[in-house]
């Protein structure tokens, strides 16, 4: 049951689609303020806390402080409040169960019981809230009736699951096509490759250095050809330059964010001084939407989009060199220039100026939502889009990777933790920079991390100027690098199943063990194993130099070893037991009685990927395989077709 309360005169945030009815005496929480809107629940000793996406710790909140307010801050330390999406959403999972979603636009503080005295406040900065208050049977029936009331999740092609591979420094076609080259030739699966900002001309979007890609269209068409698709970037900021035709656009019908003053404001972002679109109005949106055109007319049909917290170097008020503002920002934060988005101004649909504090978390997801309505509006097919900034509702548009993160064991540990924690807001598509963003990684962790991310949606391997080569074959034995990406490959079928399942019945494809299994004390700790669809269970090694790990079985299960080669599996007691794990091996689980269908070879990529051809492992009989064409638009779970495991073998199936 949900049920919503209103504080004030909220600003729409579009997060939330369904018609749930008001209530008038909210229960858990006390209101202990009314400026700031501030309510309080005292949790029980053992209550553990989810939710809250993109935000640092465990997948258990408790213990810290969150601060929902969009940031680019490439310096993932524990200490680092907030993120680049800000999902508002709590699940208490205890004494009583119950979840909170404070929809509101602006600054909201979590205290998770960071004091250590059971209490849990939530203070919203600004005026104007919708708390949707959710009561269910436990965690899980909490979060999917969330789900329910958010909309259904961006659906992504067949494709944009596959592998991708990226690096801020491609510089031209060559050197991509060298990149692709090197793959083909130590046969590691592939589809696609992310174009950052060196592809743009002096980082201006909606337009391509005719030097490093002098016929784009024709370098997507050869790509194509091989079955790999190009990936773009696209930034939030449009290059202040006459003779810019989206600026010239953008100034003519007032379609900019404004400054103090009332004209365009103007903030340093990649290519200089910029404008920002106002994607606050439907207006705005369409026309940002439109560009997307000069894309997808040379054969693209796959984005990301960044900076778009917005991210800002300087403004036309804070010079480059100007020390953070203590006074004017935000103690808890204080090497941000949070003053910045209190000097730019958007127009409310109604009319309404607002600052972009008043409204910040919700400017990337709209960017995102422009996005994808003109790409909607573009293609005839399903596309690959994904943002770094976020707000639930946003998922309804595209998916979100989760930053610059660092090639270190904690930030792949984070990985593991955000996963369910963004599934429970809604972002199904998601996943990290795989090797990790900053700083150089090394085999270990890469192919770590590879095992990690071969069961998250988004697959791309993505590192920072300046950072050592991180490409597979880059490092000793290419041959492990294909092992797990070729895992990666074998699953497809169960992935994307699974993945369109979930999003369709708008349910989480990602989740804590307690989400399933009776919450035994022992289960409900458990954050560095994950349930992956309905039948699948990860034990990821998360450590430097481990062999292997402690598995907790809450079931009996099939363990299953991939080798590179074959699926070894066997039956599993519950309990604990010990594993070892090559760094080319990875172990994963099948629950007893589901399937798990597997391709039977490993294909060079998606396109030679024959959903229909599959093995089915696991001690199930039946599976209700999703299987399309990878690319229509037309997604009902009609598309499932039910399998049936032949006695004996993982052999041939019928329908
Ligand atoms: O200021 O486009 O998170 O993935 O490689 C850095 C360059 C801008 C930040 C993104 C990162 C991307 C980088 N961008």
């Amino acid at each position: 049951m949900i049920t919503q309360y209103t504080y004030g005169t909220p600003i729409e945030t579009f997060a939330v689609v369904s018609d749930v009815p008001e209530g008038n005496q909210l229960p858990y929480f006390s209101q202990v303020s009314d400026s700031p809107l501030t309510f309080q629940t005292q949790l029980g000793t053992n209550d553990i806390v989810y939710g809250l996406g993109e935000t640092m710790h465990g997948i258990n909140k408790r213990g810290y402080r969150y601060i929902s307010f969009n940031y680019d801050d490439p310096c993932h330390t524990d200490e680092m409040p907030s993120m680049y999406g800000s999902h508002n959403l709590i699940v208490v999972d205890g004494s009583t169960v119950f979840g909170a979603f404070f929809d509101t636009p602006s600054r909201v503080v979590f205290d998770v019981d960071s004091t250590g005295d059971g209490i849990l406040s939530v203070c919203c900065e600004q005026p104007g809230l919708r708390l949707y208050l959710i009561e269910g049977t436990d965690a899980y029936d909490v979060v999917r009736q969330f789900l329910g009331i958010i909309g259904r999740s961006f659906l992504p092609p067949l494709w944009a699951f596959g592998y991708g591979q990226s690096r801020w420094g491609y510089k031209t076609e060559k050197e991509i096509g060298r990149v692709v080259y090197h793959h083909q030739k130590e046969e590691i699966p592939i589809d696609y490759l992310c174009m950052d900002i060196d592809y743009m001309d002096r980082y201006i979007d909606f337009t391509v250095n005719p030097k490093r890609f002098p016929d784009l269209a024709r370098f997507t068409a050869e790509m194509r050809e091989q079955g790999l698709h190009l990936v773009p970037i696209v930034d939030a900021g449009i290059k202040v330059e006459p003779g810019n035709r989206v600026y010239e656009e953008g100034v003519q019908n007032h379609y900019f964010c404004t400054n103090r003053e009332g004209t365009n404001f103007q903030a340093a972002v990649w290519p200089g001084m910029t404008h920002f679109p106002d994607f606050f109005r439907a207006s705005v949106r369409a026309w940002f939407g439109r560009q997307y055109k000069f894309y997808t007319d040379m054969g693209l049909d796959g984005f990301w989009n960044d900076m778009n917290e917005p991210a800002i170097f300087f403004t036309e008020y804070r010079k480059q060199n100007d020390k953070p503002d203590l006074a004017r920002g935000d103690p808890e934060q204080p090497t941000r220039h949070i003053a910045d988005f209190k000097d730019f101004f958007h127009c409310l649909e109604d009319g309404a100026r607002v600052s972009n504090y008043q409204v910040h978390n919700l400017y990337g997801g709209l960017m995102t939502r422009a996005s994808s309505e003109g790409l909607d509006q573009l293609l005839d097919k399903r596309y690959l889009l994904f943002s770094r900034s976020s707000y639930i509702g946003a998922h309804r548009y595209g998916g979100i990777w989760t930053g610059d993160n660092a090639s270190t064991w904690k930030m792949l540990r984070q990985n593991v933790y955000h996963m369910p924690s963004l599934n429970m807001c809604g972002f199904l598509f998601s996943g990290a920079d795989t090797g990790g963003f900053n700083g150089n990684t090394n085999r270990e962790l890469l192919l770590r991390w590879l095992a990690v991310s071969a069961f998250t949606p988004l697959m791309r391997n993505h590192t920072s100027l300046g950072t050592r080569k991180q490409e597979c074959y880059r490092f000793k034995t290419p041959a492990d690098f294909r092992s797990l990406i070729s895992l990666r490959y074998r699953l497809l079928p169960y992935l994307y199943s699974e993945y369109m399942k979930a999003a369709l019945r708008q349910d989480m494809l990602i989740r804590p063990l307690a989400f399933d299994f009776p919450r035994t004390e022992r289960v409900r700790l458990i954050e560095d194993q994950l349930l992956i669809g309905e039948s699948l269970m990860i034990a990821p090694v998360l450590e430097k130099g481990a062999e292997g790990r402690t598995v907790f079985l809450p079931a009996p299960m099939t363990e299953v070893r991939w080798n590179g080669v074959d699926f070894l599996c066997e039956e599993a007691e519950a309990g604990e037991r010990l594993i070892s794990v090559p760094l080319n091996e990875v172990v994963f689980y099948i629950r007893k009685g589901t399937l798990l269908p597997v391709a039977r070879c490993t294909p060079n990529n998606t396109a030679e990927l024959d959903l229909t051809d599959v093995e089915l492992l696991g001690t199930g009989t039946k599976y209700c395989q999703y299987r399309d064409d990878g690319y229509t638009k037309d997604c009902t779970l009609e598309n499932c077709v039910n399998l049936k495991k032949e006695s004996g073998t993982g052999s041939p199936m019928g329908e």
